[in-house]
This record gives structure tokens, C-alpha cells and sequence, in this order.
């Protein structure tokens, strides 16, 4: 969705590549006068409109962040200040309109003259000014460009019914997104393994329907209140909250997770309160290790056992409605 933005040049990258092609231009004329003044004119004008030109693509190109998605307004409140990013925007805008102000008052008097000497001395003054405004705006520059980097990133979301893998770090939510769809997340023996929200793909064709889910695994969730969470718990909140259809809400009972049963039952239960609209199946992992005489649905990565359950518990929520989605 974010893969298409435009590279954001810092000021001397802008500057350098737009005197560059600048440079290049040469106008053929019999008369010498003429050919001086033409190519003063047209690399003036070359460089002047490839710079506000990339300025006016900077911001159009820009997502309007109002318009994106939930999910992704809250992804972005997350991870990039948005005050700041709006600054920017805004100095990127004034710098383009300034730039165009100089570049037709100025290349006005360019046009009228013959006197060799006048043009040039022009033709530096429309350089000096625009390289000015453009050197004042590189910081906005850079840091359009990173927040351009972060949303490079983001996940491709799509409308279809969501499941969104959930729960304590370590427990083996990744290890169920590779088990379920073709999707290759980082799978390790520590907490917080992944730090952003990965997406997986899974689809049965029944009869003349193909179902298809969109299968999320989020990093780990620890049981305390919302000012405590960082970063990366935020955003498993935020696909929880805009994405989840179905819940797969992960324990690990074997508690080498390195967190004790009783904090994970924790956080399900306030996972249940908080998303109350979203179907909810309970997953016990690694029953390789330890398999309690609970209800949920038990399952071990490692064995593969009850995969195959997991997977026809997920597909009987899928809702006929869900297909136009
Ligand atoms: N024995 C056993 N180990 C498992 C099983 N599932 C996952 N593991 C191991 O548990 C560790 C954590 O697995 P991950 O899939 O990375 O867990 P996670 O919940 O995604 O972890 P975070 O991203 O850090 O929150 C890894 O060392 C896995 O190999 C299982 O069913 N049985
Ligand atoms: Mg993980």
C-alpha cells in the first residue's frame, strides 16, 4: 500500500541532481548571443521546475492520513510523530510555493534581457535563492523521508475477514502463523521476537467458495495497564482493535515461555472484556510439554498436533456474508 511513495531527497541530494541536469542541457542556435541566452533560460527553467516539481510530488504523493484505514492511522500515531510529520508537510508546501514565486518573478527578466552579463547574473540570483529556501527546509526533508521509510514497511492489510494471533511473548504465536499459512515469520527461544505485525494468508475452497482469511501474528502482550505497554505491544493492540474478526488468543501452559499461567489467564481475560465483538478461540500451545485437562483447543508447533483442528475451528467462524468483503 505504502510501497509506492516517492523517494525523499535530502536538500543537497536535491540540489546536486537538479543543477546536474541542469548542467546537461545545451540549446543549438546560429546566432551565439541567442544560444547563450536560450541555454541560460532553459537550464534555469530546467532546474528550477525539476525542484518544485519533486517538492509538489513530495506532498501529493503523501497519504492523507485522515482517509487511510483505521489500523494504519493508529500504526502511525504509533510509530512516527504525526505533529512533526504535519510540520513537515507544511514546510515542504510553503518551500514549493516559495520557489515557484521566485522562479516566475525572476525568470520574467530573464526572457527580457539580451545583456549576456545580466542573465547570468539572474540566473545565479535564481540558483542562490532556490538553493536557500531548499537547504532551509532539510530537516522537514529528512524526516519526511523517514517517516516515508517506517510506512515503506507497514503490512499489506486488506478488507477480508481477519484472524489476529494474540497473546503472552514467546508462546508461540509466530510458530502458529507459519504452521497455518506460507508465511515465514521470525521464530526464537526469547520474548518479543516480533516486533511488528506480520501477515499470513489461508484459504480452502469448499464447494464453488474459496474461502480466504488474512492471518495476523502480532508481537507478544504483557498483562498491564495501556501507559505501561510500549511501542511494540501497541500495535498488536491496534490490529486487535481495527482487524480482529477472530481472536486466536495463544497460552503456553508448559510456562517456558518464562511467564506463569496465571498472568496469561490475566491478560485473556481482559482480552475478552476489551474485545468483546471479535469470535475468541482459546489455544493451548506446546502440549509437547504439558497438556492440561482444560477445554481449549490444544496444539504443539513443533509436533504439528491439532493444527488441523486450529485450522477447522478458524474456518467454521467463516461467515458466507465475509465473501464480498
Ligand atoms: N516445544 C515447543 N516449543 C515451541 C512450540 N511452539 C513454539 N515453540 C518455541 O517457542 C519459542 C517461541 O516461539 P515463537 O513462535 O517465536 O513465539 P512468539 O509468541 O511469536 O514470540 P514473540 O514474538 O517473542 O512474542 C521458540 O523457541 C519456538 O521454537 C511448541 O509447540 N512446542
Ligand atoms: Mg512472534
Amino acid at each position: 500500500m505504502f510501497r509506492k511513495l516517492p523517494i525523499v531527497l535530502s536538500a543537497e541530494q536535491l540540489l546536486e541532481r537538479s543543477f546536474k541536469k541542469a548542467k546537461k542541457i545545451q540549446i543549438i542556435d546560429r546566432s551565439a548571443i541567442y544560444k547563450k541566452k536560450k541555454t541560460i533560460i532553459s537550464r534555469t527553467d530546467s532546474f528550477s521546475t525539476s525542484i518544485i516539481s519533486a517538492l509538489e510530488q513530495y506532498v501529493k504523493k503523501f497519504p492523507s492520513i485522515e482517509n487511510l484505514p483505521s489500523f494504519y492511522q493508529e500504526i502511525i500515531d504509533i510509530k512516527i510523530d504525526i505533529n512533526k510529520l504535519k510540520k513537515s508537510l507544511g514546510a515542504v508546501d510553503w518551500a514549493r510555493k516559495t520557489c515557484q514565486m521566485i522562479y516566475s518573478k525572476q525568470s520574467k527578466a530573464l526572457k527580457k534581457s539580451k545583456n549576456i552579463d545580466f542573465l547570468i547574473q539572474k540566473q545565479h540570483e535564481i540558483y542562490g535563492r532556490i538553493s536557500s529556501v531548499i537547504k532551509q527546509i532539510d530537516g522537514e526533508l529528512v524526516a519526511l523521508a523517514e517517516a516515508q521509510n517506517i510506512m515503506k514497511k507497514f503490512p499489506d492489510i486488506h478488507d477480508i475477514p481477519t484472524v489476529v494471533i494474540a497473546g503472552y511473548p514467546n508462546v508461540g504465536k509466530s510458530s502458529i502463523l507459519r504452521r497455518l499459512s506460507s508465511a515465514k515469520p521470525k521464530i526464537a527461544q526469547y520474548p518479543f521476537t516480533t516486533k511488528e505485525v506480520h501477515v499470513g494468508h489461508s484459504e480452502r475452497k469448499e464447494k464453488y467458495v474459496t474461502k480466504r482469511f488474512q492471518i495476523i501474528d502480532t508481537p507478544g502482550l504483557l498483562d498491564r495497564p495501556l501507559s505501561e505497554r510500549n511501542e511494540i505491544e501497541k500495535q498488536a493492540l491496534a490490529a486487535l482493535s481495527n482487524l480482529a474478526d477472530i481472536i486466536v488468543f495463544v497460552i503456553d501452559a508448559s510456562e517456558t515461555c518464562g511467564y506463569s499461567l496465571e498472568d496469561q489467564m490475566h491478560l485473556l481475560s481482559h482480552i475478552k472484556k476489551m474485545f468483546s465483538s471479535s469470535s475468541l478461540i482459546i489455544v493451548e500451545n506446546k502440549v509437547d510439554r504439558k497438556k492440561t485437562s482444560s477445554k481449549n483447543l490444544k496444539v504443539s508447533c513443533e509436533t504439528g498436533e491439532g493444527i488441523d483442528v486450529l485450522s477447522d475451528e478458524i474456518f467454521s467462524h467463516y461467515k458466507i456474508e465475509d465473501i464480498d468483503k
